[in-house]
């Protein structure tokens, strides 16, 4: 494995030194994790015969009109690459093994990666089968420090599958999709704070995200190759070339400054019930009641399921279609009614909306089927239990709390 970092912390107690790493990545610790060639490390796995060779896949050597998916580290020697036509891949590497694609089997590896990312951090945000952000903020004191928590799950992944990942760790998610890309495969990239900088300045344009081949060139053709060059020219020049929300975005990451939150993939593994409103709705009281009504229908499927949660999550969605989420995780589970609600409650007021909402949803996940710690023990209340086998009884949630309208 190769690993490129600045010096660590020196031996630091438990919370210094948490406090230590976390301030250096200015306040987040967001991860980016991509499978190296990823199809072809699958079929590599299942044909042990094709490791250390060329190997595409995409179609057989004798495909008219197939393209290449992907291809092994050995094959890109040779110049061959994604969405390359297999003709072209047999002309540039005759030798190469060439197979068909399988992708009930990649996404069978894929589901079985996701558990793995599931289980290690609190939110997954899945980008393709391939490769996720994770958001491991809060999560520092786990680990001596970022190496170390990059090779752990590094580590986990090959464990589990037995395929190697790329993981870049930084303040924000545009950073740490750089780093990840940087020493492919089996690279281990750490940028803090303070490194970001010189990283982004070896950058051609195009590293940014959004930057295209088309956008690359109207740069070029104002004289702007590097992220360096963005960072000199002023923005007006920036604007008349690509437009001003354009060049405002590109200023932005030129200078590593990147707030997307990691959103949750809530719906894959959870529990959860959403609705989308006739007409939207503001925040108020026919709002809470939405949320009231939400959390005792999630925590009504919980206990009939028999599970506990861990984690609630809020999904919004705004008029434009925007849509965010936010999630808490807890260290005790449960799935009563008034610690949905009050929770989710407080996940909304954190929203601040000053808008109208076209869609609200809440979900309950890192589900477990018992209480594994007496510590938290918390029954659900009284109220909720009696509820339950009135309902239980009338088969259905028939009688509702005040709160939900
Ligand atoms: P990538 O992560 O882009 O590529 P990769 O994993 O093969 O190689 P690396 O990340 O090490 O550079 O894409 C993930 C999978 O998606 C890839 O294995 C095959 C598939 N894919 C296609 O089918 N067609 C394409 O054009 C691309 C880019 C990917
Ligand atoms: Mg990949």
């Amino acid at each position: 494995m190769r690993t490129h970092y600045s010096a660590e912390p020196g031996d630091a107690s438990r919370d210094g030194r948490a406090g230590r790493w976390r301030s250096e990545f200015g306040g987040r610790t967001i991860v980016h994790i991509d499978m190296d060639a990823f199809f072809a490390q699958v079929e590599v796995l299942d044909n042990p015969e094709y490791r250390g060779k060329p190997l595409v896949v995409g179609g057989r050597r004798d495909s008219e009109r197939g393209v290449v998916s992907t291809c092994s580290y050995e094959a890109r020697k040779f110049g061959i690459h994604s969405a390359m036509p297999i003709k072209r891949a047999v002309a540039l590497c005759p030798e190469a093994i060439f197979v068909p694609t399988r992708m009930s089997r990649y996404e069978e590896v894929s589901k079985a990666i996701r558990a793995v990312l599931d289980d290690f951090s609190p939110v997954v945000e899945p980008l393709s089968i391939d490769e996720a952000f994770l958001d491991m903020s809060g999560c520092e004191h786990f680990y001596a420090n970022a190496a170390a928590m990059g090779a752990d799950l590094k580590d986990r992944i090959l464990n589990t599958t037995g395929l190697t990942a790329s993981v870049g760790i930084a303040p924000n998610k545009f950073v740490a999709k750089l780093a990840s890309d940087h020493q492919k495969p089996d690279g281990l990239v750490i940028l803090r704070a303070p490194d970001v900088d010189a990283f982004l300045l070896t950058l051609p344009v195009d590293a940014i995200w959004g930057v295209g081949p088309k956008t690359a060139a109207r740069l070029r053709h104002i004289g702007i190759r590097t992220v360096a060059d963005v960072r000199t020219s002023p923005v007006t020049k920036l604007v008349e070339a690509v437009g001003r929300r354009l060049a405002e975005h590109i200023h932005r990451l030129a200078f590593g400054r990147d707030e997307r939150p990691v959103e949750a993939d809530v719906e894959a593994k959870s529990i959860g019930r959403e609705t989308t409103f006739a007409t939207d709705v503001a925040d108020g009281r026919e709002l809470r009641g939405h949320l009231a009504r939400l959390a005792a229908n999630v925590g009504w499927r919980l206990r009939r399921s028999g599970v506990y949660a861990r984690t609630v999550t809020v999904k919004i969605r705004l008029p434009d279609f925007q849509t965010h989420t936010k999630s808490r995780t807890f260290a005790g589970p449960f799935h009563d009614d008034d610690t949905l609600y009050k929770e989710a409650g407080k996940l909304l007021d954190e929203f601040a909306l000053r808008r109208p909402l076209r869609l609200l949803g809440v979900y309950a996940s890192h589900l477990q089927e018992h209480k594994q710690t007496t510590l938290f023990e918390q029954r659900a209340d009284r109220l909720t239990e009696v509820l339950d086998a009135l309902n239980t009884k009338l088969g259905g949630r028939v009688v509702r709390r005040g709160r939900e309208l």
